[in-house]
């Protein structure tokens, strides 16, 4: 069995991880802007290092693509995820899978393994969608669910436009998005989750994929003096968000439902300290592999809401920023996982993914499925994230015998 070169891969993953570093040490590389060039111009350098071709689309997209004479011109197998961050990130998230990605290629290539289809790695924009919403927008692009021109068009939370920043970045590409339409999809990632480190277990052949219902709620009260206004007499949109916080996180805590709810962000207007607030705007991020329990959740959201509106006198507005139904990923691709796992006397078991992954987006146009490896403490989207690695060579491994048999 051929492996991967682990400390090629395992010196890049660090080297990528140093990049974007701020004043105070943390990792942001929000899409689009300055340090995420820095990480893309890197990884490009690594594609072209290598002899791998580079193709980027017009959201900004990054392929690298190994073809021969022989193949060109074939659906690829394509690998892909991401190597934008949350802020404040760990060095795994998205940038495992397309580093590992790019290590399967030049595995295969230098092994001299002859595939009957390109083989390519992707790196798709915006997958946290921290800066535009929303998430996993470029390969939701790639996939056909949404234009380029929409895309193009998104204001991020700092009021830049995507089209500008990736222009300003030089990653304005000129491919189509969707141009390579491929023959399957795999997606290595850390599962950002606490299941495989909780039962020993080094891969997860991920089956399914949770829905996500993002919204943005703008709640409009009355800026009033902090002393002199009666607690009666008040229209204080602060303590209306905090209603509507404490509904919904008390409600899904209290079920045994697996649907999970955060309040990530939040902001009050004019936010001072005697002023009752006049504007508070929040996000919710809803989640639950049942399409029709996460429904139920949204109902149940927009009825306490409206309910709320009439007993703290003041206007309720919803936006939606994202919502995608949940997924499931091809099971012949899945027991190839499996089969891999336990071909290298590997503990594999089948589970969903919690996280949303640019593999859901791609499972709209050909078949995909994901490969986890653990965790430390469950703990992803906060620096202390981390992954064994021998774990993380392990996950590479499956990755390369997988896509070496979907390739052949
Ligand atoms: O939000 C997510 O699950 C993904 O990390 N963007
Ligand atoms: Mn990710
Ligand atoms: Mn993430
Ligand atoms: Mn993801």
């Amino acid at each position: 069995m051929i492996e991967i070169d682990a400390q090629r891969l395992l010196g890049r993953i660090r080297e990528l991880g140093a990049v974007g570093r701020d004043g105070e040490g943390r990792l942001i590389r929000l899409a689009a802007s300055d340090t995420d060039r820095q990480g893309r111009d890197l990884f490009v350098g690594w594609l072209r290092q290598a002899g791998i071709d580079v193709a980027i689309d017009r959201v900004g997209n990054i392929f690298g693509i190994w073809q021969s004479p022989e193949n060109a011109g074939q659906a690829p197998l394509l690998i892909g995820s991401h190597i934008d961050t949350v802020i404040d990130a760990g060095i795994y998230d998205g940038c495992y899978g397309v580093l590992a990605g790019l290590e399967v290629i030049e595995t295969l290539k230098a092994s001299g393994f002859l595939p009957s289809r390109p083989v390519a790695v992707a790196a798709f924009t915006n997958e946290e969608g921290v800066r535009y919403t929303p998430d996993m927008m470029g390969s939701l692009a790639h996939a056909g669910g949404v234009s380029a021109e929409t895309v193009l068009a998104a204001v991020g939370t700092d009021g830049s436009v995507l089209r500008q920043e990736l222009a300003r970045i030089g990653y304005a590409g000129d491919r189509e998005p969707g141009f390579l339409r491929p023959h399957a999809y795999l997606e290595l990632h850390i599962e950002q989750g606490p299941v495989l480190e909780g039962e020993g277990l080094p891969i997860g052949a991920v089956e399914n994929l949770q829905g996500i219902s993002w919204q943005r709620v703008t709640i409009d009260g009355v800026a009033n003096h902090a002393g002199t206004t009666p607690m009666s007499m008040r229209s204080d949109a602060g303590h209306a968000a905090a209603r509507v916080i404490t509904f919904l996180l008390d409600r899904t805590k209290a079920s045994n439902a697996p649907t999970v709810a955060t309040v990530g962000t939040i902001r009050f207007e004019p936010n001072a300290i005697n002023v009752i607030p006049s504007r508070a705007v929040f996000t919710i991020d809803l989640r639950d592999p049942d399409e029709q329990r996460l429904q139920a959740e949204e109902a149940e959201l927009a009825a306490y809401l409206e309910q709320l509106a009439a007993a703290e006198k003041v206007t309720i507005s919803v936006e939606q920023l994202a919502r995608f139904e949940p997924v499931i990923f091809d099971l012949r691709i899945v027991e190839r996982i499996e089969a891999a796992a336990r071909a290298r006397g590997l503990g594999v078991k089948r589970m969903t993914s919690g996280a949303g992954h640019d593999a859901q987006m791609m499972a709209r146009i050909a078949p995909a499925a994901m490969i986890f490896v653990p965790s430390a403490g469950g703990i992803s989207h906060n620096p202390r994230e981390h992954t064994e690695d021998g774990e993380l060579v392990a996950g590479a491994n499956i990755l390369l015998d997988v896509a070496a048999q979907l390739a052949k």
